[in-house]
């Protein structure tokens, strides 16, 4: 995957996508409506041709699942794409969110049947220890469940959220959610809905599937000689970098990359255990400036000569306000059990012949 990376805008044919209930029959862009509903004083119910009079707002973002690294077998994860559609936002405040509204529940049209629980282990009132007789899933739940992710009214109200309907100039692809997607630059995959039909105003914290089952980042802390758990839902993006490739020029050799998931000053490479050394972000062409804070920057490193045999090459990113993309032994990364935001350094290793 990292070796195809040449351009900037990632092709649509060649982005990643991610269905958790498979891609939802009957995407008819006549018929859709996004409805706007819960705690507002006037629901909404919008048309895509609706959403396409509003004014048009555009923003570079580098989208990446936040299993993106977590596991060996998956490493594509990611791309970057300009996305465009009306603002979220000022669509909110037409609605007229009421008083208690708190927070923003996204609904898309997807659904799959999930089991919600199973009956070992549930520990009888009073008797420590005591284990009930598996009750043979007699308390398995089984729903159907809707694709939906929340996040706070506050963060909702983000000027930069989209109700987005185009990706790199393009009606949204079917697989991208089209006719309508949630995009909320700054936020892992997994909060960026797609097939968005319903957004509802709440007073309460959602936890449905994606913010309290899935998606759920647990780590086990030591505090005061005890073992502590935490448990966090998978929210904004993680600062990160990678070794793309490695491409000879003349005699020389030179070593690409790409950094995200914050706004990026920096970007070191380390080559065989060696120190770490400085590289130049560049602008790809085409070469537009714009909203460069929510997407990911290339880099580059001129490697010289290198020794024939096998390199390993590591790097590392810094963002603007001089955070570092942790180290295995950061805190967050070593205390960390699932896979979810997997943000700390990748090695490639490459045979210079
Ligand atoms: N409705 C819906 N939206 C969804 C998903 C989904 O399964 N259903 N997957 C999420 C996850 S986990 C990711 S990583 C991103 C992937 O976006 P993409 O498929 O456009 O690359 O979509 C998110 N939005
Ligand atoms: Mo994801």
């Amino acid at each position: 995957m990292w070796e195809a990376l040449d351009s900037w805008l990632t092709p649509a044919d060649n982005f990643f996508f991610v269905n958790h209930y498979g891609q939802p029959n009957g995407l008819d862009e006549a018929m859709w409506r996004v409805d706007i509903g819960g705690l507002v004083a006037r629901p909404q119910s919008l048309t895509l041709a609706y959403l396409k009079t509003r004014p048009r707002h555009e923003v570079n973002f580098t989208l990446e699942c936040s299993g993106n690294t977590g596991l060996d077998f998956f490493i594509g994860g990611i791309g970057n794409a300009r996305w465009a559609g009306a603002r979220l936002a000022p669509l909110l405040e037409e609605a007229g969110v009421l008083e208690q509204g708190s927070e923003v529940i996204f609904w898309g049209a997807d659904q799959g049947k999930v089991t919600i629980r199973d009956n070992s282990g549930v520990v009888s009132g009073g008797q420590t220890g005591a284990v009930e007789p598996d009750a043979g899933g007699a308390l398995d739940l089984t729903i159907t469940e809707q694709f939906a992710r929340s996040m706070s009214l506050d963060e909702a109200l983000n000027r930069d959220n989209l109700l987005c309907y185009e990706m790199n100039g393009k009606p949204l692809p079917p697989a991208h959610g089209f006719p309508v997607r949630l995009i909320a630059p700054g936020w892992y995959g997994v909060a960026n809905v797609k097939w968005l039909t319903r957004i509802e105003v709440v007073d309460h914290r959602y936890a449905g599937r994606f913010m309290a089952r899935d998606y759920v980042t647990i780590r086990e802390e030591q505090r005061g000689g005890e073992t502590v758990w935490t448990f966090t839902t998978v929210s904004h993006d993680r600062l990160k970098s990678a070794p793309a490739k490695v491409t000879r020029r003349g005699d020389g050799y030179t070593i690409r990359g790409a950094a995200w998931g914050a706004p990026i000053a920096a970007v070191e490479v380390q080559i065989d255990n060696g120190p770490w050394m400085a590289t130049r972000l560049y602008v790809p062409p085409p070469r537009r400036k714009e909203s460069r804070g929510y997407a990911w920057r290339f880099w580059r490193f001129d490697w010289g000569a290198p020794a024939s045999g096998e390199h390993k090459i590591t790097s590392r990113a810094f963002d603007v306000d001089g955070n570092m993309q942790p180290a295995p032994n950061d805190p967050f990364l070593a205390s960390k059990r699932t896979y979810w935001e997997s943000n700390g350094h990748i090695t490639r290793r490459v045979i210079i012949p």
